[in-house]
Parts: C-alpha cells; sequence; structure tokens
C-alpha cells in the first residue's frame, strides 16, 4: 500500500479524533459545571440542565439515524443552548427540503413542565418510530416527511437558579424548594438586579405597548433595546439560519410555557384580530389550528392577546418577521393555585399525566407544516406544490436570465401606493409582487421580470395556477406596454406556456384587482417549474404598473369518468 493511501485513509481518524475533542469542548461546560443543582429527591421525576443534556445523549446513541443533538450558542453564563433535529437521516444536512417545526421549552424558568414537554416530545418520538401501531405510523411518516426542531430548555441558568436559590418560605405548609424564578440571569449594567423576561425581548414591536416593564428589578423586564438576551438571539439565529434559498423552511412552532392549560396564537401585542400584517386566511388558519390542538390537549385555544396583551412575544416576531405559524402553549392547569407561584411546581407523581396531554397537539403541529392553511376552507389551492400570500420573504428572483434593461419600476414584494397604476388594495395582507412600491416609480423605458422558486409539477392529475394580478398603465402606453406571465420549465426542451399576457391599446387603464385561473398544459406534468412575470414598456411611451399577489399551485386528481 502506497504512503499516500495511507495517509488518505489515516485523515478520517484524524478527523473522528477532531470531531471527539470538539465534542468534549462543547460538553465539557455541561460536566464541569459540577455545581449546576438537581431536583431535590421527592422531585427527581423532572430533568435539570445536565439531566436533560445526558438523556438527550443517550437518546441520540439509541437512535442516531434520526435523532441528532448539538449546541446552537450559549447562554449569558456560558451553557451551552441544545437543539435536538429529528428525522430520517438526521445526520443529512440536505433534508430533501421536507417541511420544518420548531418546539422550545423553558423561556420562563420556572416553568418546569415546558422542559419536561419538550424532552419528551424528542423521547416519544424516538421511541415510537417504526413501530406498527397507528400511532407508531403516524410518528413515522411525521419524522419521515418533516424535520422537527426541538430547544428544550432556552433558560438554562434561571432553572439553575431556581433550583439553588434559597429558599423562601412559600407555598403550601410554608415550605417550596424552588425561588419562583422567570428570567434568564444576564446581569443588568447599572442595577444590582439580575434578569431579562426573555419573552419580553423579541425585536418586533418590542416596547410597543405595554405589558412589559423598563423596570431591571421587574419580572417582566424587557432591556433597554430589542435582542438584548443572549438566548434569544441564540434561538433567532438559529430559526434564521432555516431560511434557505430565500425561502423559512420552519412552517410551524410552538412555544412552550406554564401555567393556564391554553393554545394562544398571534397577536400577543394587540387585541386587534388580525391588523394589515395578518392574512384573512392566516387568521382563520391559526383559530381552526389552534382549536384543534386545544380540543386534543383539553385546553382552550384564544388569542394571545386575550390571556393578557404583551409586546416582544416570541410568536409574534415568527409570524410577522418569519411568517411562521406560531403558538404558545401553556401547559398545566393554573386552577388550585395556594400561593401565587405554586402553581408552577406540580409534584412528580403528576408528570406522566400531564406530559401525555399536549402530546396529540403537537403531532397535529408537526403535520400541519406540510400545510398551514390545511384545515381552512381554501386548503385545496393553497396546500398544493407552491403557494406564495408574497407577505414574507420567498426566494423569488429578480432578473433571473440578467436581461432586464428597465431602471425604475423593478418588480420587488412591498405595499402598493394607490396612483390610478396602482389598486388601493391588494389580494392579502399588506403587500404583493408590484413593479415599483412608490407614485412615482412606474416601469418605464425598458423589460423587469422576477421568477418563482422552482416546484414540481405531479405526473398526474389537472394542476391549475392561481393568482391575483393587475395591470395599470398611463397616458400615452400601446402595444409596445404590458404584462406577461408565463410558466417556464427547468428543462429549456419544454415550451412556455404563456398563462396572461396583457397590454396596451392607446387608451389608460385603470390598475383593478382581477383573477386568473388556468390550468397548466399536460407538458408540465412531472417537470420542474417556476412561474415568471415580466412587466415591459417601450422607450419613450407612457409609464405602467404591474402587480401579482397570492399565487397558488395546486393539483386535481382526473376525476374518474
Ligand atoms: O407572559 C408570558 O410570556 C406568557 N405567560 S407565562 O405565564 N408563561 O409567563 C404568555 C405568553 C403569551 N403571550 C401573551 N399572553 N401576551
Ligand atoms: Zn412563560
Ligand atoms: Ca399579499
Amino acid at each position: 500500500m502506497s504512503d499516500r493511501m495511507t495517509r488518505l485513509q489515516r485523515r478520517p481518524r484524524i478527523l473522528g479524533a477532531l470531531a471527539i475533542a470538539a465534542l468534549v469542548v462543547a460538553i465539557l461546560p455541561v460536566v464541569g459545571r459540577a455545581a449546576d443543582p438537581d431536583y431535590p429527591p421527592g422531585d427527581s421525576g423532572y430533568h435539570s440542565y445536565p439531566e436533560v443534556a445526558a438523556e438527550l445523549a443517550a437518546l441520540e446513541r439509541a437512535h442516531p439515524e434520526i435523532l441528532h443533538v448539538r449546541a446552537i450558542g450559549r447562554t449569558a453564563e456560558g451553557r451551552p443552548i441544545l437543539l435536538a433535529k429529528i428525522t430520517d437521516g438526521a445526520n443529512d444536512p440536505a433534508d430533501e427540503g421536507e417541511p420544518e417545526v420548531l418546539v422550545d421549552g423553558l423561556h420562563h424558568a420556572r416553568e418546569h413542565l415546558s422542559a419536561e414537554a419538550a424532552l419528551d416530545l424528542v423521547r416519544f418520538l424516538v421511541e415510537r418510530y417504526g413501530e406498527s401501531s397507528p400511532v407508531g405510523r403516524r410518528v413515522t411518516r411525521l419524522v419521515d416527511e418533516r424535520v422537527i426542531w426541538v430547544v428544550p430548555m432556552l433558560d438554562p441558568d434561571g432553572l439553575a437558579y431556581d433550583l439553588s436559590a434559597p429558599v423562601r418560605p412559600w407555598g403550601p405548609g410554608g415550605a417550596s424548594w424552588y425561588a419562583a424564578w422567570r428570567k434568564n440571569r444576564q446581569p443588568i449594567p447599572g442595577s444590582s438586579a439580575v434578569g431579562l423576561d426573555l419573552n419580553r425581548t423579541w425585536g418586533y414591536r418590542w416596547g410597543c405597548c405595554g405589558g412589559s416593564s423598563g423596570i431591571p428589578a421587574s419580572e417582566n423586564y424587557r432591556g433597554t433595546r430589542p435582542w438584548q438576551a443572549p438566548e434569544v438571539r441564540v434561538l433567532r439565529d438559529f430559526v434564521l439560519s432555516r431560511i434557505v434559498d430565500g425561502r423559512q423552511r420552519i412552517r410551524t412552532h410552538a412555544s412552550l410555557h406554564t401555567t393556564g392549560e391554553l393554545v394562544l396564537y398571534p397577536w400577543a401585542y394587540t387585541r386587534a384580530d388580525r391588523g394589515p400584517e395578518m392574512t384573512r386566511l392566516d387568521l382563520s388558519a391559526f383559530r381552526l389550528l389552534a382549536r384543534r390542538m386545544a380540543a386534543q390537549a383539553g385546553y382552550r385555544a384564544m388569542q394571545s392577546s386575550a390571556m393578557y396583551p404583551t409586546d416582544g412575544d416570541m410568536i409574534d416576531w415568527m409570524y410577522a418577521r418569519q411568517r411562521i405559524h406560531s403558538f404558545t402553549l401553556e401547559l398545566s392547569p393554573a386552577r388550585g393555585a395556594i400561593a401565587t407561584s405554586d402553581r408552577y411546581y406540580l409534584p412528580d407523581e403528576r408528570l406522566p399525566g400531564l406530559l401525555r396531554r399536549p402530546r396529540a397537539a403537537l403531532l397535529t403541529l408537526i403535520e400541519a407544516a406540510g400545510c398551514p392553511w390545511s384545515l381552512t376552507r381554501a386548503a385545496s389551492q393553497w396546500c398544493g406544490t407552491f403557494a406564495d400570500d408574497l407577505e414574507g420573504g420567498s426566494g423569488w428572483t429578480v432578473d433571473p436570465a440578467g436581461t432586464d434593461d428597465a431602471t425604475v419600476g423593478i418588480w420587488r414584494r412591498a405595499d402598493p401606493r394607490p396612483d390610478g397604476l396602482q389598486p388601493g388594495r391588494v389580494r392579502s395582507g399588506r403587500d404583493a409582487l408590484v413593479t415599483g412600491p412608490a407614485p412615482d416609480d412606474p416601469v418605464r423605458d425598458g423589460t423587469t421580470s422576477v421568477r418563482s422558486p422552482t416546484f414540481l409539477i405531479p405526473a398526474e392529475g389537472t394542476t391549475t395556477v392561481r393568482l391575483a394580478w393587475w395591470l395599470g398603465l398611463g397616458a400615452g402606453t400601446g402595444p409596445g406596454d404590458g404584462l406577461t406571465i408565463r410558466i417556464v420549465a427547468e428543462d429549456p426542451a419544454i415550451e412556455p406556456q404563456v398563462l396572461l399576457a396583457v397590454a396596451g391599446n392607446g387608451s389608460p387603464r385603470v390598475a383593478r384587482l382581477r383573477n386568473l385561473a388556468i390550468a397548466l398544459d399536460p407538458r408540465f406534468a412531472g417537470e420542474r417549474v417556476a412561474l415568471e412575470l415580466i412587466a415591459y414598456a417601450a422607450p419613450g411611451s407612457g409609464s405602467l404598473e404591474a402587480g401579482v399577489d397570492d399565487v397558488r399551485v395546486a393539483t386535481e386528481p382526473e376525476s374518474a369518468g
């Protein structure tokens, strides 16, 4: 065997040694933190942070094909924040584009049950995987068809403090082991107070509207600017890292808290049902999914602000900024609380019953990542191969061929300003794809084009493209000014299909929202395709504005007979 061969063969072993070294370095702070307190013997059914780390590591050893655990960053005190990834081929970074779902626990240190429920979800999924029972088959399908991310403990620092702080005499009989600590443990400059309320530090409308406090000693301290808590930055950065090819892969999310037995949906910051930033369809999807999950858990469903309004809540950012269908689950009963904080600390004998309650609801959440609108009446249109309400970053490419020559009125996702050439409203929410959102930047002297992400047309059935569109033409426009919408296959041998071609006829045209529904030609069956929007204005002619909203591509089986 040549020297070169030996060297090549040795390399994996060196890489392996490096990987083990890296693992030791990553886990050392956990192991080395001998001071991390245990739960008291009477509550040993609960998991301290090192016990969560050890349990995840044991589950990973037993189920390496479907569970991968890693740290995504560190807390204020330096503890690694652990992330479990559950999917078939958990070590494969490619993930086949499967829909993703995120569950997090322990935003609030004293809400012990929320960490247990997140850990229970991991255990439940990996242990039922491959079982032939009905639930086993469901779990197997979900693990195979989704990527499930679980962060069981966002605030292990707070938990360690909660378990170790000097015990205050409260609770039944005036004696509890726990400190009733809610916040994280980051020092506050210029104050002897410690910690931020992590669920007041998220960056959407941070500090806007109430329910958070600017006083460091407050239980609901929001800090002095958004994103001030390292734990929340770590979780935010993880969520942002799931934007692949311009599209957010995570479709549904639950943040686990206690108490109240509630399933909550946005908004948290306002009692307004919807506002311009929530579509009607999303509100309906939120309500239906929340009700379904609540029914399964024996909880109640309501808008988050109906519990009480707060700003800086995670789910508002998740929905407003990432368009993820995001819920708060308040686990365990609030009733029967004797002392104010006693309701957080239910005896570990009750864990099996308490953990069983939300399990089916979490499976529903995981299922819904495939299509969050699946329970709505519009499911048949919105749960096809492609759907985009144009409210969030969605991976459309401007000037895909590099041939555009328009310099103003370039396609972008925006809130159009009504000006005659653009309509006063869009089909859904606030935004659409438009040729320049401001009144004074219509397309002039050239072409601007934009292409959707590619999607796969099923081999069987009739595929229909639906969208809302408008075209506004100013005085002086003619046949050289217009809008073309077409389907283009990845395979260059397949002719594009023009779905819409509208041009000027010499008179101005008022922009009006119209609906388009066109069946795709059979030549696209089984092909990867994209939608293209092309707006063009002849040199020296008048000006034009175009827009597109609510793109849906869905396939119906060929009707039998
Ligand atoms: O206050 C919170 O962050 C959550 N409740 S808890 O008792 N677990 O602290 C409420 C989250 C839902 N948001 C609102 N109700 N605004
Ligand atoms: Zn909470
Ligand atoms: Ca829209």
